[in-house]
């Protein structure tokens, strides 16, 4: 399989851990999204990818499966092992909320392109573009916070999950931006006992063959 990835895209990163945890050989094809006209943007990847966002996930029949969550629900019904959602209904819908409130609440408001057209339209500075990421991501974590199990190793259970997998890229993404993340501890610790699993390390951003070395 061959992941088309971004270094620093959370999107991406959550399929790649996914596929780690699933012991899942792949290659990544980097897409740079900080190159000048974005590499998202070339009619070979839009072939790919018709939204011109990662990831992408490319099967070996040559399929091209897009939307990070989409993607890892394949992978969860193809490799049912380690399974990444509960079983039973009520903790699977508290995991999917937790999921769906990062990556449909948090996320796609944080997106480049919208920071882009702030700047566009807006005039927006780099202060401000940060203060805009900041903002989005406080509200989404006040309410995650309530959410996830008070008391579990990961966010829900004794395994990570998709809600581990959504949260640890999150939280990436906050300390990027600077955001001071000591209001939500909880959060905090779920990230650290994740990132200590080599599935989630080997998929951070650093540890990407298209991250600039250090
Ligand atoms: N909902 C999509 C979001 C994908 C997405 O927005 N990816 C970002 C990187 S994290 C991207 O490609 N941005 C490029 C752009 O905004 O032009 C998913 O989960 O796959």
């Amino acid at each position: 399989m061959r992941l088309y990835s971004y270094w620093r895209s959370t999107a991406a990163y959550r399929v790649r851990v996914a596929l780690n945890l699933k012991g899942v050989d792949y290659e990544i094809a980097s897409v740079d999204l900080a190159k000048d006209g974005g590499e998202q943007h070339a009619p070979d990847y839009a072939v790919l990818n018709p939204a011109h966002l990662v990831p992408t996930l490319v099967l070996d029949d040559g399929t091209a499966l897009t939307q990070s969550l989409a993607v890892i629900d394949w992978l969860d019904a193809a490799r049912p092992e380690p399974p990444l959602l509960p079983v039973d209904p009520l903790l699977r819908a508290r995991v999917l909320s937790a999921a769906h409130l990062v990556a449909m609440d948090i996320h796609p408001v944080n997106n480049l392109r919208v920071v882009q057209e702030l700047g566009r339209r807006f005039d927006a500075t780099g202060e401000d573009r940060a203060d805009w990421m900041r903002h989005w991501m406080r509200i989404g974590f006040d309410a995650l916070d309530h959410m996830v199990d008070p008391a579990t190793p990961f966010a829900f259970s004794d395994a990570p999950t998709l809600a581990d997998i959504c949260i640890v890229a999150q939280l990436y993404n906050a300390r990027r931006w600077g955001l001071d993340l000591a209001p939500w501890p909880r959060l905090a610790i779920i990230d650290a006992a994740a990132r200590a699993l080599p599935a989630f390390a080997d998929a951070a951003p650093e540890m990407q063959p298209d991250a600039p070395s250090p």
